[in-house]
């Protein structure tokens, strides 16, 4: 063997830079299973056989294609457990003359992948992933230039790299995002639109058991799986979403009802995030609906912003801020996350929805991780840090670099306002316009005080007063620090001695379940 080829869990796309120029006849693709990263938090049951059982599908595509795959299973028994280790064996396997692997998605493995060539005496080629539309060079350009690190200003400049919704050097339609415009409640329809479901073939149902097996403790349940596990069936699924859900994915993106765990998201991200489908690709086909008059164009621009905007900059924004991001707490909030959390167990309906789904599926819509779960987290002063290992824990899209600036940045306002111009808290009153679950709740959600009242309510003032000294001058909440300033203080201490009590019965909940 001249080249051994490392294929990582979240590289699962037939042409990754990696086996780009490779000649299939002096190559071995090397794909593991390791203890470590199906350990390194305590993922999801469903994350870990969604990845494991992708990865194993996809190690038989590489081989119709023509590749050599050796490939190391999690119970394979001379197994070391990290990928490092699996190198080490793969090489005295193959006494390969050089490595060549795809940069890391994360900051954790991307030092394992910098440590090899010395360890191992042999080059190491680390290749730039060329999935992504700005590479960390092309990101750290853009963000030296300005003060300000708005998503928006970077999205128009993908916009424009990419010619995506473009017309003569202009937006289409004459702006560039519709979002005001993707604000409308939805009802219960009959008629919605669900994710396709596939059924466990033979190589899922090993992975299946063999999860259920060896991760009995993590959170999460197994029960109908019935994700896409191969590019075929992702395609399938995207080209569901295209025709039958695209056409209202705007009109609808930020509203919530019980029991409708996708309403007209596309449920593609955990596909896209593992290599299966294509980002660029699937925004090409989102514009050719455009174009051919099959969706409207505020549901078009807002899936193409998801991806070419929020996504790459997500990314961008991980790798530039560095490994130590994920230690940033503005806030100063210290508080661990209700027991409840792993288990769904709450009255108060919008957080046991999005947990119960969680919990169920390993997947919830933007709001729901925005609004209920984020939103509540951060009022109650949860630590961000610990609420980044939830999020990193039970979705089974979410790795590192997109996780966490989402999480830290952008929900838990962290970083102190790299991400967002405001931290993203409400009271129950959003929960209730956006939502159905208000009307199913035992609390009321026009009432601040008393036993019945919503939680968030209290919670959301309490917050503001509580952190008046950093957040007091901040422009876009000068409306709700006037507003609070007006009450009475008789109402005002009713309102801090009510999240007081509350916050109280919280910590009494039973100890974190990471
Ligand atoms: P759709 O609503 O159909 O959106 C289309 C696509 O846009 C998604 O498939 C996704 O690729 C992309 N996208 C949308 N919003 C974002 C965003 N904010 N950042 C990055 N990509 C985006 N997304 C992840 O992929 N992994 C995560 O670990 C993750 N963690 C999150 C944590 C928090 C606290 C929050 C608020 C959001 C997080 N998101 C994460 C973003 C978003 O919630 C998911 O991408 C989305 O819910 C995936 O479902 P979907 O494919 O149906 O998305
Ligand atoms: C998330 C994950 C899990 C659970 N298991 C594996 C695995 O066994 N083998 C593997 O190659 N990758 C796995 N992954 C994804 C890796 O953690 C992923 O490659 C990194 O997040 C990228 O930096
Ligand atoms: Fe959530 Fe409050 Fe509405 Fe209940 S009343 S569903 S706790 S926002």
């Amino acid at each position: 063997t001249q080249t051994l080829a490392v294929v990582l869990g979240d590289q699962l796309t037939i042409d990754i830079a990696a086996l780009r120029d490779a000649d299939p006849a002096t190559t071995v693709v090397l794909m593991m299973e390791v203890a470590d990263e199906t350990t390194y938090v305590r993922h999801h049951k469903r994350k870990i056989a969604y990845i494991l059982s992708a990865m194993r599908h996809h190690a038989e595509a590489l081989r119709d294609a023509g590749w050599t795959v050796d490939y190391v299973k999690l119970d394979d028994a001379d197994a070391t457990d990290s990928f490092t280790g699996e190198v080490a064996r793969a090489i005295g396997r193959h006494d390969p003359e050089r490595i060549v692997v795809t940069e890391a998605g994360e900051w954790r493995v991307m030092a394992m992948l910098e440590s090899w060539e010395t360890l191992f005496g042999i080059p190491v080629d680390i290749r730039t992933d060329d999935r992504f539309l700005a590479s960390h060079a092309e990101f750290a350009a853009w963000a030296e230039a300005r003060k300000s690190l708005t998503m928006e200003w970077f999205y128009r400049e993908m916009r424009v790299k990419t010619d995506l919704l473009m017309a003569d050097g202009k937006p289409e339609g004459g702006r560039w995002n519709f979002d005001k415009e993707n604000r409308k409640p939805a009802k219960a329809d009959l008629l919605m639109p669900r994710p396709l479901a596939f059924k466990p073939d033979a190589i899922t149902q090993e992975v299946l058991s063999l999860v259920a097996d060896r991760f009995a403790d993590h959170p999460g349940s197994l029960d109908e799986f019935d994700y896409a596990v191969t590019a075929a069936d992702a395609e399938r699924q995207a080209t569901y979403f295209f025709k039958h859900a695209l056409p209202q994915f705007g009109d609808y993106e930020d509203a919530m009802l019980s029991g409708e765990r996708y309403l007209w998201h596309s449920i593609l991200s955990p596909y896209i995030n593992s290599g299966l489908l294509d980002p660029l690709d699937l925004c090409r086909r989102a514009e050719a609906q455009y174009r051919a008059g099959r969706a409207p164009l505020n549901a078009v621009e807002g899936y193409v912003r998801q991806i070419i905007g929020w996504r790459e900059y997500m990314r961008g924004i991980y790798w530039r801020e560095g490994p130590d991001y994920v230690e940033r707490n503005f806030l100063g909030h210290t508080r661990e996350l209700p027991n409840w959390y792993w288990t769904g167990e709450t009255d108060m309906h919008c957080l046991s929805q999005a947990i119960g789904q969680t919990l169920e599926t390993a997947h919830a819509h933007h709001i729901q991780r925005l609004m209920v779960t984020g939103n509540f987290a951060l009022l109650i002063g949860a630590d961000p840090a610990k609420v980044h290992l939830w999020y990193l824990e039970v979705y089974v899209d979410a790795y590192e670099w997109v996780e966490l600036p989402n999480t830290l940045g952008m929900s838990q306002f962290g970083d102190g306002g790299l991400l967002g111009s405001k931290p993203y808290v409400s009271s129950g009153a959003y929960i209730n316009r956006m939502s159905d679950y208000c009307g199913r709740c035992r609390y009321d959600v026009k009432q601040r005080i008393g036993p019945d009242a919503c939680p968030f309510n209290a919670l959301y003032w309490d917050f503001l007063a509580r952190h008046e000294d950093k957040l007091g001058r901040n422009p876009r909440l000068a409306m709700p620090y006037r507003n609070w300033a007006k009450q009475t203080q008789a109402d005002r201490d009713a309102t801090r001695a009510q999240a007081e009590a509350f916050l109280d019965s919280l910590d009494a909940s039973g100890p974190a379940g990471y």
